[in-house]
Parts: C-alpha cells; sequence; structure tokens
C-alpha cells in the first residue's frame, strides 16, 4: 500500500491522536496469531489442531486483520462526514471469505508461507470454508459484486440486508430428482461476522393507529401489536488494493426484552416464552422461489423488519451530526435493490411525519430526493404486488401512507393526463379489483428520483413493456446502468494462473483495479507463446474441473473435449431444454454416424447445473430430463468420449469459481426478452470462456464489446418475438425437432408419464419460449462452436479476445456510474 508500518502509524497518530498498534504481516507474527487463536479462541492445543480448527484459526487471524482497517475506514469516514449511500438488498450472495479476504488484504503470499512453516496448505483449510448463500442467484450475486467494487473504490457506503439462519437450501439429487435440504449454513459458526449486541433496534407490527395532540396539532401514533427486537450482525468488506474496508450489516430477529407484563400475568409462563421466541422466526429462511413473492405475510414481515431497523440505524447516524432534515439528502442515497426493500420508502415518510414532526410536502420532498430504484424484472406479471388487507393489517401507518402518496400522485396525475381513467387506473399504485393491491413497484417509481434497468435492451423493455405509461410519464427519471461483476472474485481468486498469466503479458497488476487495461492483451492474441501459455492455464483448470466431476457422479471426461457448459437458476425462458434437446439430437447423430463420420466429431462434455425453485414442477422436470438423458448417454459404448452429459448439482458461488475457469464455451440462450441483464455470461468472459448466447440481455452489450465473430449468436430477435408468438401453432418446428421430442416422449429416455407435461409444454401452440423455433439456429450456432474448437489456433485467438474485452463488465464501472449518476457520493480513501 506505498506505506511502511511506521509511516502509516505516524499518520494514524496525526490524524486521530491514537497511539495505535497495527497488526504485523511477516511470516513469523502471522504464525504467532494463528497459534494464539488455536489456544484462545479455538481452545484447542496448539500442538493438536485438524484442518478445520486450523481454519478456524486461520480465519480469526485475518478477522482481526480486516477489523483494524474497518476501524480505521470508519473511523476516518464518521470524521469526513461525507455523503454515504446504503444499498438495500434482501439478498447477498457472499459465497466464501477466506481466499478473498487475504487478496484483497494484499496478504495471501504472507499467509501461505506462514501457513507451510505450520505444516498446513492454504488452499486445504479455505476448501473448509461453507458458502454464505443469503441469495438465490443473479441478483443477490450483483449486489456482493457491488458491495466488492464499492470497497475497493473508497466510496463511503454500507450494505444493509437479512441474516438468514437458513440460506438457500442445498440441492441433493436422489435418482436423478431434485431434493432440497436445508442450509443451516451457522452450525459450525461464522468467523466472518461480529454480532453487535448492542447495536438493536424495536421493530413494530400490528396494531392500531391513533390520534393525539401535539402541541396543538394533530399527530398519528402508532400502537403496535408486535415488537421484535433487530440486532445487528457486521460483516467487513475489504477493498483491493486500499485500506478501505465497508461494512455490510445483516439484521437477525430476537425476542424483545421489553416487558410484556401481560402474558407473563396470564400464569402460563412456558407459553409466553414460546410465544416471544416465534419472533425469531422472522429472520429464519430465505425464500427460495427466485421470482414471485405474491401475498406471504412472512415475507412482508423480512422486508419491513429489515428496512424498519436499517433506516432507524441510518437516522441515528445521520443525527449524531446533523439537527435539519433538509441535509438529509446531502448525506444519504438510500438504494433500493428490486421492490423487495421498497417499504423503506413508506417507513421514512413515517419517520419524517410521525417522530420528527415534518409535514407532509417537505417530508415527501426529502424522501423523494433520497430513494434510487434498480428494477431487475422484464415481465410486468412478475412485479411484487401486496394485498391491500395483509398490508394493513401488518402495517396499518404504513398503508394509510401508502394512500396519502397516492391519492396526491392521482391528483398531479390527473392535472397532466386528464382524465384517462385506464392509464390512471394502470398508474395508481392501488391496483383495485377483487383483492386490491398495492403495486410495490409503481410505488417505488413515484417516490425515487432515478429508476434504471441494468442492461441497455432492458431498458428498452421498460420503456416499451413493463413501465411505458411512467416512461412517458418521466422519461428524464429512467435510465440502465449495466449489470458487472467483479475481476477479483472472480479472476483473481478463482482463476490464479489466468490471473498471473495475464499479470505477466500486460506487464502490470493494475487491471485488477483498473479493469479496462485487458483491452492490452488484444495485441497478443496471435502470439504463439501467450497461446501456450493460455491454452495451459485452461488445461489445468479443465483437469481441476473434470476431477471434481468425476468425484460427484462417477464420469470420466477427457481433456481433449470441449467443456460446453450451463449453470444458472433452473428457468424455462433460460432454455436448459433446447439445451438437453440439443445434446439428445448430437446424441442421435452420433449413434447414426459411419465409423468414418465418427472420427470428425468434436468431443464434448456438457455440463448442466442449477436449482430449481422448489414448487417449480417443470423446472424439476428439466433437471431429471437432464438425468435421464445423460444415463443414456454416458453408458452408450457407440457413443465413448465423443459425449457425455453430466449435471453438477447444488450449483453455489464456489462451485462456480470452480466451473467456470474449467469452461471452453458457455450458453445463454433465453428467448430473447427475457433476460433483464445476465451476469454469469460476463464471469465467463473473463475467464476466456467463448460464448453461445441469444441477443438477449446483457449479450447484446457484450456483442458489441467483444464482436459478434467471436461469439456463436443465434435465435429469434427481440423485435420478431411477437409476431412470432402471433402464429403460433403454424410455425412449424423443424423436423429434427420433432423427432428429439418424441424420443423423450416415447419413453426412449425412460419416465414417459413424468415427462409428458414437459413435452406439452413444446408443442407448436403452446412453445411459449420458442424452442422449436430456434433450434435450426441453435444447432448451426452448436455446429460453428464445433468448427471454430477443431482450429485451436482461432479458438484461443478468440478466447484471449473475449478476456480482452471483458472490461465493460467489471462491477466498478457499474458502481462508478451509479456513483456519479444516481447517487452523488465522492470517494472517501483512508490516507493511511
Ligand atoms: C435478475 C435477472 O433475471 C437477471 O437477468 C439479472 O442479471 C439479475 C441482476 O440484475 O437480476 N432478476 C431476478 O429476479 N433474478 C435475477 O437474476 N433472479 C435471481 O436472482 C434468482
Amino acid at each position: 500500500l506505498g506505506m511502511d508500518f511506521g509511516q502509516r502509524k505516524a499518520k494514524a497518530e496525526k490524524m486521530f491522536g491514537l497511539m495505535d498498534v497495527f497488526l504485523k504481516n511477516d511470516s513469523v507474527s502471522l504464525q504467532k496469531d494463528i497459534l494464539d487463536h488455536v489456544e484462545y479462541t479455538v481452545a484447542r492445543s496448539r500442538f493438536s489442531f485438524d484442518d478445520f480448527e486450523a481454519y478456524q484459526a486461520l480465519s480469526h487471524s485475518i478477522r482481526d486483520r480486516l477489523i483494524e482497517r474497518w476501524h480505521d475506514t470508519h473511523l476516518y469516514v464518521k470524521k469526513q462526514d461525507p455523503k454515504r449511500v446504503y444499498f438495500l438488498s434482501l439478498e447477498f450472495l457472499m459465497g466464501r471469505s477466506m481466499t478473498n479476504s487475504v487478496i484483497n488484504l494484499g496478504i495471501r503470499d504472507q499467509y501461505a508461507d506462514a501457513l507451510n512453516q505450520l505444516g498446513f496448505e492454504f488452499e486445504v483449510l479455505a476448501e473448509q470454508e461453507g458458502d454464505a448463500a443469503l441469495g438465490n442467484g443473479g441478483l443477490a450475486r450483483l449486489s456482493a459484486c457491488l458491495m466488492d467494487s464499492l470497497a475497493t473504490l473508497d466510496y463511503p457506503a454500507w450494505g444493509y440486508g437479512l441474516r438468514y439462519q437458513y440460506g438457500l437450501f442445498r440441492q441433493i439429487i436422489l435418482d436423478g430428482f431434485q431434493l432440497e435440504q436445508p442450509d443451516y449454513w451457522l452450525n459450525f459458526g461464522n468467523p466472518w461476522e461480529i454480532e453487535r449486541v448492542h447495536v438493536s433496534y424495536s421493530v413494530k407490527f400490528y396494531g392500531t393507529v391513533e390520534e393525539e395532540d401535539l402541541d396543538g396539532e394533530r399527530t398519528k401514533v402508532w400502537i403496535p401489536g408486535e415488537t421484535v427486537e433487530a440486532v445487528a450482525y457486521d460483516n467487513p468488506i475489504p477493498g483491493y488494493g486500499t485500506r478501505s474496508a465497508l461494512n455490510l450489516r445483516l439484521w437477525a430477529a430476537k425476542p424483545s426484552d421489553k416487558y410484556d407484563m401481560e402474558s407473563y400475568n396470564t400464569g402460563d409462563y412456558i407459553n409466553a416464552i414460546m410465544n416471544r421466541q416465534k419472533a425469531e422466526t422472522i429472520s429464519n429462511v430465505l425464500y427460495p422461489d427466485d421470482r414471485s413473492y405474491q401475498g406471504k405475510e412472512l415475507r412482508l414481515k423480512q422486508q419491513y423488519f429489515f428496512v424498519s431497523a436499517s433506516l432507524q440505524d441510518i437516522i441515528r447516524r445521520f443525527k449524531d451530526n446533523h439537527q435539519n432534515f433538509d441535509e438529509l439528502p446531502d448525506k444519504v442515497a438510500l438504494q433500493i435493490n428490486d421492490t423487495h426493500p421498497a417499504l423503506a420508502i413508506v417507513e421514512l415518510m413515517r419517520m419524517l411525519l410521525d417522530e420528527e414532526h415534518l409535514d407532509w410536502n417537505r417530508a415527501f420532498e426529502i424522501t423523494c430526493k433520497i430513494f434510487s430504484f434498480t428494477t431487475h424484472t422484464v415481465e410486468p406479471g412478475g412485479l411484487e404486488k401486496v394485498p391491500v388487507d395483509l398490508l394493513g393489517h401488518l402495517l396499518p401507518r404504513h398503508l394509510q401512507i401508502i394512500y396519502e402518496i397516492n391519492y396526491k400522485f392521482m391528483e398531479e396525475l390527473k392535472k397532466i393526463i386528464g382524465q384517462d381513467y385506464d392509464r390512471l387506473s394502470r398508474m395508481s399504485i392501488i391496483e383495485e379489483g377483487a383483492v386490491k393491491n398495492v403495486r410495490v413497484a409503481n410505488l417505488s417509481i413515484v417516490c425515487s428520483h432515478t429508476v434504471n434497468g441494468v442492461s441497455k435492451v432492458h431498458l428498452q423493455l421498460l420503456k416499451e413493456r413493463v413501465f411505458k405509461d411512467f416512461c412517458e410519464l418521466w422519461p428524464q427519471k429512467f435510465h440502465y446502468k449495466t449489470n458487472g461483476v467483479t475481476q477479483r472474485r472472480w479472476v483473481v481468486v478463482s482463476n490464479p494462473n489466468l490471473c498471473s498469466l495475464i499479470s505477466k503479458w500486460l506487464g502490470t497488476e493494475s487491471w485488477i483495479r483498473n479493469v479496462d487495461l485487458l483491452g492490452g492483451l488484444r495485441q497478443y492474441a496471435t502470439d504463439p507463446d501467450l497461446q501456450r501459455e493460455w491454452k495451459m492455464a485452461k488445461k489445468v483448470n479443465k483437469l481441476r474441473l473434470a476431477e471434481y466431476i468425476e468425484t460427484l457422479s462417477g464420469v470420466k471426461v477427457s481433456l481433449d473435449a470441449m467443456f460446453d457448459v450451463q449453470v444458472k437458476r433452473i428457468h424455462e425462458y433460460k432454455r436448459q431444454l433446447l439445451n438437453i434437446l440439443g445434446v439428445i439430437h448430437r446424441f442421435d447423430c452420433i449413434k447414426n454416424m459411419s465409423a468414418s463420420d465418427k472420427g470428425k466429431v468434436v468431443p464434448r462434455v456438457c455440463i448442466i447445473g442449477g436449482k430449481a425453485a422448489p414448487g417449480y414442477d417443470i423446472a424439476k422436470k428439466i433437471i431429471k430430463l437432464c438425468h435421464a438423458v445423460a444415463d443414456k448417454i454416458n453408458n452408450d459404448a457407440d457413443v465413448g468420449d465423443l459425449l457425455k452429459l453430466v449435471f453438477i448439482p447444488d450449483y453455489n458461488v464456489s462451485v462456480a469459481e470452480l466451473v467456470i475457469p474449467g469452461s471452453d464455451l458457455s450458453q445463454h440462450i433465453s428467448t430473447a426478452g427475457h433476460e433483464a441483464s445476465g451476469t454469469g455470461s460476463m464471469k465467463f468472459l473473463m475467464n476466456g470462456c467463448l460464448l453461445l448466447a441469444t441477443a438477449d440481455g446483457s449479450t447484446v452489450e457484450i456483442m458489441e464489446e467483444v464482436g459478434a465473430e467471436n461469439m456463436f449468436i443465434f435465435g429469434a430477435k427481440l423485435d420478431e418475438i411477437p409476431a412470432l408468438r402471433e402464429k403460433g401453432a403454424s410455425l412449424k418446428a423443424p423436423l429434427q425437432f420433432a423427432r428429439v421430442v418424441r424420443m423423450v416422449r416415447d419413453g426412449y429416455f425412460g419416465f414417459e408419464d413424468y415427462f409428458k407435461s414437459l413435452c406439452d409444454t413444446l408443442e407448436e401452440e403452446k412453445d411459449f419460449y420458442l424452442l422449436g423455433y430456434d433450434f435450426t439456429s441453435y444447432l448451426e450456432a452448436q455446429a460453428a462452436a464445433d468448427r471454430a474448437f477443431v482450429d485451436q489456433e482461432k479458438w484461443t485467438q478468440m478466447s484471449i479476445l473475449s478476456t480482452a474485452g471483458a472490461g465493460k463488465f467489471s462491477s466498478d464501472r457499474t458502481i462508478e456510474e451509479y456513483a456519479k449518476h444516481t447517487w452523488g457520493i465522492e470517494p472517501c480513501k483512508c490516507p493511511f
């Protein structure tokens, strides 16, 4: 970090008048720290401890260093008091912390060395850590990448979320069927968090609203029916190449310790305790349905619980230095990650009105200057709605405020658009009907200064489809910020071979902070030396993956085959089914080939992985089909090494870190218009994997960066889709498609009854995701990939150009855009 221990200490003393002592990172100090933690934290003898205990001690020693930087950052930022951004998200998919921490702290080699001297290996201990899977998929992993970039770029930022006791379920495969097992991830402790027993807030639910006289004014007072405590758990987020470490504060629910005389006076002591204990259930479980949470009371409670605690914390921090709430928008930016935290808007209004006694107009103006909203959805039907009755029962005062916001909005709107009642009712925050609903997205749009989509085409879809009325009303409010991923985790941590190769050829490690430098690889794309080293790095990663596959499934795969990968949540629109049908077609061709033609086949290992939502029947059938087909293919002597199909169970962040670097080709094949962005594609791209993709979401922008000639693009275009759907049954699926579907239908892979409903979705009039229509061009794209793979020189060149073109898809770029255009914040870098 450009300064030695003594210099840093002198600077810290000058700044804070502290006699601070920094932890030392030489090998002897590290060994001593680890052994101290073995003895005093883990409470094992320093002469006898196993890998897991070593992992625990090691992580505590790393954590000490994290805490040091985290304190310094806080002290400094507090003193500077800049505008801060608060990133509110119900999901953060952090994965493992250990390797990422030592790399970002810049002390990986020192630790590896210290451990060697103690007789341990860093990589082996790193494998002891379990994933923090507090999220479902793309949206949640994006939050984690954005936190990494915020820290690296020294922005004054906090993350706020929920500390679920059960993370996303573990996927077990039994006879080819998905089973869900609980992920009680805290069983073995979590050294990466700091429990803050003194940082806790009461969160209220239910009850009634009454009016009171306060200094001659009528004020609303909410008398709650239930109170639950939110306790903070802090997770330091270290930046790379800086001493900044941010805080991700996650809330856990605890029973309130306020005396509840009534329930204890009934004499039923045990039941009274049991009832209080129920409070803890609020933060128990992460909902595993990744796109719809409609009308669930517990889900609404989770949302309000985390939002209320976060806002109390944020306002308390503001009030430390400020009395005048007009200054709030100069000090606080609140980002809501999808509509899940949208109650924060109403909660801030409630606090300003009922607790701080601001008048409505002032409170509303302040609120609208603070909030910005990212939407991750493309389906109007997928937007969150909450039944009015449910919301009114759980949060009676909030419902009143929502009605008031809506009333005033409707009055304003009538002045602008007149008496167009259809449009007024579409834009209303309240949806009328048999069941009245609160439209959470409409609330978020009305009360945010900026609304953004997550890719260029996503904004187009927002304008044309999802939020058409609002975009016409407030065109200047809508933007897009193309998602990004952090190259620290997705290259430096997960692909050390490629990482050192890139640094060697660029002559610098600066690309780890300034990823645009990757473009410098272009000039060497045809250099035989780089090509040789590049292929070697890939081979080593493929070997690692092949070993993993063999241990999991017993399937031996050849390293000369093309590793063709599709890993992501299982969804009809993501079309894993198209992939499997393509594999069946390939299998069928091989079966019917002459021996000499077989010699020309490019061997493939097709890898699919991902979780299906527990109640998503069709998605679960897709998983079973994958297994049924794999059973057939992998045991067919005619096929041998020419084709293998493997399903990787329990896909999560740490599995991704292994799979992505070992892939040659990756598939992102959603029907155009259905993937808001997609971020997996970016991780593969950075790792030099070629993309086989439709022009959807972020792949459209990837094409602009790396050139369509370096990808395999296929499928119906966004603007063709409506007409194709219109035609429906008259669109004749190609014969090859009909043939492979028939094979499934007729029980070639067994389970014909079970697969019937899956095949029915492919009937011409029902084929909503256009698998039949896209099948021909899909096979052509696959054939083009085969041809390219045969020419290894060409393939390697395309691979290098993929990495070289990945710069735009760093979350560093995403964060810079948010910071400048949406939040109005500046870096605040601790100078020592
Ligand atoms: C998603 C979109 O579907 C993705 O296209 C997008 O890349 C991410 C991040 O912006 O957000 N929206 C969404 O609900 N999920 C996404 O991945 N689902 C999950 O996170 C499971």
